[in-house]
């Protein structure tokens, strides 16, 4: 497929969401018209779901998956990824609903993929900062994540945990999504560091992240316990499969090196 047509899908993991979602599909529409929407409700008790349902008999360009409990953020964008994949998307953006992530980058993010194959919104590129009004505690929690991944699987970011993206289609139809069982965190990790491996060009684009306006965070301490091992697990099944290729005498495939 050519990438001279551009047609990205903006996917929203929502969970009680319900303050902020009419708001948020209205200010991507309004910033990247050409962009169709993708929200990943897992039955948020406050109505989510039903206020999406309704924006959407209206405007085409709204799409809702339906899941039927809270089953994490990781499934949710891998469930929207596949529908992408099954359909001519061009893009996939990850973003948040409770703008923290401004709509107004999103064209940045879209142009950063013409030279990057996975363009990340970083909280603090090259050490300087740019998060408005976020508790200090889950500033440093960010910040000690990325240097911990950079020291145990080397990937070279700044912010390897930021779950604002637009990943070029050519990525993920070659990430194997069926692999990844991470969640929050570490599931930002995982795809970082396996589209990495795969010679992938993942490159930082400073963005404000400022903290949720409304409703409460889902983030909790198993989520920040399971990025710490899980890293140690990459870091490991990528060596098992170094060691097996070495042992065939075969070389590690690079798709993202191939073009
Ligand atoms: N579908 C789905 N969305 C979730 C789940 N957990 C969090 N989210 C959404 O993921 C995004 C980030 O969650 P948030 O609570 O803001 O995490 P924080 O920014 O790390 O505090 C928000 O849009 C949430 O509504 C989940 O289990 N399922
Ligand atoms: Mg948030």
């Amino acid at each position: 497929m050519t990438e001279d047509v551009i047609k990205p899908l903006v996917c929203v993991p929502t969970y009680n969401e319900a303050e902020n979602i009419e708001k948020l599909i209205g200010r991507i529409i309004e910033e990247l018209p050409i962009a169709e929407i993708m929200i990943i409700d897992d039955g948020s008790p406050d109505g989510t779901g039903d206020i999406v349902n309704k924006l959407a008999v209206d405007e085409p360009r709204i799409h809702c998956l339906h899941r039927a409990g809270k089953m994490g953020l990781g499934t949710a964008y891998i469930a929207a990824f596949k529908w992408a994949l099954e359909r001519n998307y061009t893009h996939c953006f990850e973003m948040d609903a409770d703008f923290s992530h401004d709509p107004k980058d999103l064209p940045r993010l879209l142009e950063a993929t013409k030279e990057f194959d996975i363009a990340i919104g970083s909280r603090f590129y090259a050490g300087k900062l740019s998060i408005v009004n976020w508790p200090l505690s889950r500033l440093i929690l960010s910040m000690a994540a990325s240097l911990y991944v950079r020291v145990i699987i080397g990937i070279p970011l700044w912010d390897c945990t930021t779950g604002y993206k637009c990943f070029r289609r050519k990525v993920l139809e070659h990430l194997p999504l069926h692999k990844v069982k991470s969640e929050g965190y570490s599931f930002q990790i995982d795809l970082n560091f396996r589209a990495t491996r795969m010679g992938f060009k993942v490159g930082e684009i400073p963005i404000i992240f400022a903290d949720r306006a409304e409703g409460g965070s889902k983030m909790s301490k198993k989520i920040v316990f399971e990025a710490i091992w899980r890293v140690w697990q990459l870091r490991l099944a990528a060596l098992g499969e170094d060691l097996g290729y070495f042992f065939r005498g075969k070389r590690r495939p690079m798709p993202g090196k191939s073009n």
